[in-house]
């Protein structure tokens, strides 16, 4: 099944096109990151000159990605004459560069390669289908549109992309398509081993250190089918680590039978608390999140709290005394 996305459209945009900024979103992901860059090899085969931009210096988690060090952190809005945007639900939180060239977005057109389901078709031409699992690949069917040769790298790039935003092919949105999607990389020579290596298995010795001693905290309540764990500023200094040592430690947690919630709160800095939770299916996520001005989809959700100086009059600090006990 070929998305049916506006491809006609957007290779006509692409014959008026000389100069192109290829964006992605803050905090980059793997999803962003290789699908620009495979667009990006693609479109310089054109002929077009191209900038990949991205606000926040991407993880080196993701330095075994090729072209990776393409990616620049700021552009001149005067040198291009189009605008691509990749994995951005919303133009003004998500690129991050609106607000500092407001006006260029104005001027210039834009083309919004997205599957977020609330991304509202911004732009001049949108290729957004929520119905994707990741924008990699949207990416795969629109390279095959311009008639662009997927070299192994390329593979590479949107394979990690795929990779990533189904959670190693673990989520429900591992449909038969995004298979068959992934079988097809693997044949033009995407390096299978590296993805999987780089994305979900490499681990550092304070990552270890600090799941460890997280799991040491794990706390279950049979009785909710919730479990959660409390990881303060001291955990992470005793096990050498960083915040964004946690990430992936939500999804090894969840998976405790009979449990449907889990819960992952952290003490960041400036008294901020942050939270993640996972859920079975029927129970929504983003419905908890919310409640703590936060949100994210049906079975995935966060959000930041800011601690207050009296404990008490806080909603969530039951938890974490709990937590903590
Ligand atoms: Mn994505």
């Amino acid at each position: 099944m070929i998305l049916d996305l506006p491809y006609d459209a957007f290779i006509n945009q692409l014959t008026h096109a000389e100069r192109i900024v290829q964006i992605s979103h803050i905090n980059p992901d793997a999803d962003t990151l290789g699908s620009s860059l495979a667009l990006r090899s693609a479109l310089e085969r054109q002929g077009k000159q191209v900038t990949t931009v991205c606000m926040d210096i991407p993880s080196d988690q993701y330095d075994f990605m090729p072209g990776i060090s393409r990616i620049e952190h700021d552009f001149d809005p005067t040198a291009y004459d189009l605008i691509i945007t990749v994995d951005c639900a919303d133009l003004k939180k998500m690129s991050g560069f609106y607000q500092r060239y407001a006006d260029f977005f104005e001027r210039v057109p834009v083309i919004n390669i997205d599957h977020h389901p609330s991304n509202d078709r911004y732009g001049k031409i949108a290729l957004v289908a929520p119905q994707a699992a990741s924008v990699g690949q949207i990416m795969y069917h629109v390279l095959n549109a311009l008639g662009a040769e997927i070299t192994p790298d390329m593979a590479t790039q949107l394979l990690a992309a795929l990779y990533f935003d189904t959670g190693s092919f673990q989520h429900s949105n591992t449909t038969s398509q995004v298979m068959k999607i992934a079988a097809d990389l693997k044949t033009l020579g995407a390096d299978h081993a590296q993805v999987a290596y780089h994305l979900f298995r490499k681990k550092s010795l304070p990552i270890l250190k600090l799941w460890g001693l997280a799991l040491g905290k794990l706390k279950l309540d049979y009785d909710r089918s919730l479990a959660w764990i409390y990881i303060s500023q001291a955990d992470l200094d005793a096990a050498g680590a960083e915040y964004k040592d946690l990430e992936g430690l939500i999804g090894l947690i969840h998976g405790i039978p009979g449990i449907k919630m889990t819960v992952l709160l952290s003490e960041r800095d400036k008294n901020q608390l942050k939270g993640s939770i996972r859920t079975e299916n029927g129970i929504d996520a983003s419905h908890f999140a919310a409640a703590f001005g936060g949100g994210g989809h049906h079975k995935a959700a966060g959000f930041s709290a800011v601690l207050q100086p009296q404990p008490q009059s806080t909603a969530y600090l039951p938890v974490k005394e709990t937590a903590a006990a």
